[in-house]
């Protein structure tokens, strides 16, 4: 494949986009996020393209089931980081429903406020197929957007389970929303969101019940025994009051990050990460090849025959794999 005119061509037309998209042109910045949503062949080429060029930016998760305001909550994050000459960039990964729609169409409508802002770029990803295939389309968007000198990306996502929490995993803050209502602390707890809380929202606070909920929540806090409990922010949104304690919060936290070494920790982690759920994207898309579906089923064939035992035929299949034809070698 390498070296034939149509991957040459492909090369160039990635490596224009990349440079447009350093250079700040929109519309390339555009086109690398359409490829990171619809290409999946292309993530390497394009992760390789990027990797260079990115890693400057401060990310920021707001993370919360839906309905909790965090689409508002990045609004007015927005609209302050913008007041503080920052160039924004936002990414709304939705897990919950690969027909989405909703939901991020309410998020579209109320973002035009920002539209025609040179210094801000909005854009959704919807899960496709697997949570893991969106976690690793996540990371390259940010990419995309922290490539292109958007230096504080907001990520927007539901807080369902264990392939969300990966996507909330790519912040360096990440901020857990709820909302008053009987029960929200407990739900917290269990969706382990307490656990990936570096700051603790409780959004619309005009509404009744709001103080049960910092409350309890506060109370939940100390049963964190690790070195640093979330601040518990209070927040209405919608009505911007209390964004500019969450942005001190948020930047408290960053500071925290950077003093003791765990902003680097972090990142370690977050390359861990992605380089595991690479290698293991890569063992499914191999294993769902023609040649290797055939292959497995004739040692299944094998297995139940009696003539391999399932560990064997596993650790065959792998080494296959790994010499797969047409699969050029790791880089970098
Ligand atoms: N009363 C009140 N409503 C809010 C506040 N923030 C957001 N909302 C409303 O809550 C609903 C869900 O907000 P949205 O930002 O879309 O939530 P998301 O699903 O978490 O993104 C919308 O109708 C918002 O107008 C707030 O501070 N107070
Ligand atoms: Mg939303």
């Amino acid at each position: 494949m390498a070296g034939s005119p149509a991957a040459g061509g492909r090369c160039d037309e990635l490596a224009r986009l990349v440079a447009g998209a350093v250079g700040g042109e929109r519309l390339a910045v555009a086109r690398l996020l359409s490829l990171v949503e619809n290409a999946p062949a292309r993530w390497q080429a394009i992760g390789a393209a990027l990797a260079p060029h990115s890693g400057a930016a401060e990310v920021v998760g707001l993370t919360g089931a839906p309905g909790v305001g965090k689409s508002t909550t990045t609004s007015a994050l927005v609209r302050a980081y913008r007041d503080a000459g920052r160039r924004v960039g936002v990414l709304a990964v939705d897990p919950s429903s690969p027909l989405s729609g909703g939901a991020l169409l309410g998020d579209r409508v109320r973002m035009t406020e920002h539209a025609g802002d040179p210094g801000v770029f909005v854009r959704s990803l919807a899960s496709r197929g697997s949570l893991g295939g969106l976690a690793i389309a996540a990371a390259q968007a940010l990419r995309v957007l922290d490539a292109a000198g958007f230096d504080l990306i907001i990520v927007e996502t539901i807080g369902v389970g264990q392939a969300e929490i990966d996507i909330a995993s790519l912040a360096d803050t990440t901020c857990v929303l709820l909302a008053p209502g009987a029960g929200d602390g407990v739900q917290a707890v269990k969706a382990g969101l307490l656990e990936i809380a570096d700051v603790l929202v409780v959004n619309k606070v005009d509404q009744p019940g709001a103080e049960r909920t910092v409350t309890d929540l506060t109370a939940m806090t100390r049963m964190r025994d690790d070195d640093r409990r979330p601040a518990v922010v209070r927040l209405a949104a919608a009505h911007g009051q209390g964004v500019d304690d969450l942005v001190e919060r948020i930047a408290e936290h960053r500071r925290h990050l950077v003093a003791t070494g765990g902003l680097d920790r972090r990142r370690l982690t977050r390359a861990a990460d992605e380089i595991r759920g690479l290698t293991l994207h890569a063992v499914r898309e191999r294993l769902a090849a023609p040649e290797h579906q055939a292959r497995l089923a004739e040692l299944a064939r094998a297995a139940t025959a009696g003539t391999v035992d399932p560990w064997s035929a596993a650790r065959r299949l792998l080494a296959e794999m790994a010499t797969a034809p047409g699969e050029p070698p790791a880089t970098r």
